[in-house]
């Protein structure tokens, strides 16, 4: 992924942290943002480069639903030995659509790649060998979660993967308290001020809707996956393996 600008969006005391938003501004910093706020951020994209290589069929598509800038595309474009396969990235912000395009054209690939603008509840997804869901299903309402799962499960062939990374909230309050802690520590220690991590959690209080690591998996069986098993958990950061 291409070098950005420092985030410092939260630096200074903003009279009223209005809600969090993906737009100009935080496309501008959103690599340098997310590797600093995301424990296992870089862990995570390899390992879905790593997925592709095995999961990608001849003659599917593939799907990066809440694509940003890419960084999930670019790492299955490289790891994809199939041939005649098509990588799919969707995102409902026009800004990050914008740059994503640019960062797709400047890397090389065999794998054709589309981007496109608009909400991921309302794409169609059909002949999917692998979709991935890296860190977007926290931004989609509660009560609309499942139905997006079932989509997905049902535009996967046999076989397929779904990968599904979230941050997680946890049931017992004691434990909850002491992992959001440790992320907040993470945080200060990649140069955030105690300010901006608190202005980021104001921002992010409404958007940002997290479930506990057990509705996640109640949620992927019901969709219709067989196969469900956590892969990566830092923190209260988790990813999960889904397959058909
Ligand atoms: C990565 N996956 O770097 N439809 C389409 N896009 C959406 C929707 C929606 N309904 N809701 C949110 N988004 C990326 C990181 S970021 C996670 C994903 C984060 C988009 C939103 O515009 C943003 O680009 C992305 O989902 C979430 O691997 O910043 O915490």
């Amino acid at each position: 992924m291409q070098n950005s600008e420092t985030d410092l969006i939260y630096s200074n005391p903003h009279k009223q942290v209005k809600d969090f938003a993906f737009d100009a501004q935080v496309v501008e910093v959103f690599p340098d943002m997310i590797s600093r706020s995301v424990p296992g951020y870089n862990t995570i994209i390899d390992t879905i480069g790593r997925l592709s290589q095995q999961f990608v069929k001849e003659n599917s598509n593939i799907y990066d639903l809440g694509c940003s800038l890419g960084a999930a595309t670019l790492a299955m474009r490289k790891g994809i030995s199939a041939n005649n396969c098509q990588i799919i990235g969707v995102d409902n912000s026009t800004d990050m659509v914008k740059r994503c395009k640019l960062h797709i054209e400047a890397f090389k690939g065999n794998t054709p790649v589309e981007i496109i603008e608009g909400n991921i509840q309302d794409i169609e997804i059909t002949n999917a060998s692998m979709v991935v869901l890296n860190f977007t299903l926290q931004f989609i309402e509660r009560s609309q979660r499942e139905a997006l799962l079932t989509k997905i499960a049902n535009g996967l062939n046999p076989g397929g993967l779904l990968v599904l990374s979230e941050k997680v909230s946890h049931g017992d309050s004691k434990t909850d308290e002491l992992l959001i802690d440790l992320h907040h520590k993470f945080k200060r220690d990649n140069g955030y001020s105690e300010l901006e991590v608190a202005q980021k959690r104001s921002a992010l209080e409404k958007v940002m809707l997290t479930d506990t690591t057990e509705q996640h998996i109640n949620r992927l069986k019901n969709a219709g996956f067989n196969h469900i098993s956590p892969w990566f958990q830092c923190y209260n950061f988790i990813s999960f393996v889904a397959i058909k």
